[in-house]
């Protein structure tokens, strides 16, 4: 496997998802201050030119949601998605869409400063995004309940771009709670260090 990478980006997320499954992959830098996303070798990659993206043999996949889905349904002795037919993995469905689906619509929304009807927006507005992942994560320590799966390595990412990346959302306790509990993970360990390093 060949992650398509970039340091402080949206990589970090596949990273830290390679790192908990701890099968082998290989990282290639993706220069993106120098075009390097605009190569047509990239492009077939991806053709959105945009990291992350992941190459598994024949198959190609971007877009970080999907690339977590697929991963965690590769290798499902890593316990990271609740196989099909459990219950839980309606939810687990849920919050992995709710990531491109609401919480990008919704920081774009508030980046931009544009005003949207609650009804017409997909993502109903930033405050409801926000708020909706407080009440869940309030009820439990993961999104799925007890148990960690990679749904929580996509939104505490957004959260932590959102919040200490970003500060485009005031730090609640609840949310530094459920990072600290994330990010004290050994595999998010090594998939911060892998960014800063940078290699
Ligand atoms: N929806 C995509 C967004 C990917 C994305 O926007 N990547 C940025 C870095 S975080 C990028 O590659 N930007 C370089 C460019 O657009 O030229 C995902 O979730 O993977």
């Amino acid at each position: 496997m060949r992650l398509y990478w970039a340091p402080n980006t949206r990589s970090l997320r596949v990273l830290w998802l390679l790192e908990e499954i701890g099968a082998p992959y290989e990282r290639v830098l993706v220069d993106l201050k120098n075009g390097g996303q605009r190569t047509p070798a990239f492009h077939a990659v991806n053709p959105m030119e945009k990291v992350p993206a992941l190459q598994d043999g024949e198959a190609c996949v971007a877009e970080s949601g999907a690339i977590i889905a697929y991963l965690a349904e590769k290798f499902p002795d890593a316990g990271l998605a609740p196989a099909i037919g459990d219950a839980r993995r309606g939810r687990y469905l849920q919050w992995l869409f709710f990531s491109g689906a609401c919480v990008e619509g919704a920081l774009t929304q508030k980046f931009g400063n544009v005003e949207m009807p609650e009804g017409s927006a997909g993502w109903g507005s930033f405050d409801k995004v926000f708020n909706v992942l407080d009440e869940v994560l309030s009820a439990n320590p993961y999104l799925l309940g007890e148990k960690f799966s990679a749904a929580d390595v996509l939104i505490a990412s957004d959260l932590h771009f959102t919040i200490n990346i970003f500060k485009m959302l005031e730090p609640r306790p609840v949310f530094a709670s459920y990072l600290e509990r994330c990010q004290s993970r050994p595999a998010f360990a090594r998939a911060a260090q892998i960014n800063s390093d940078g290699i």
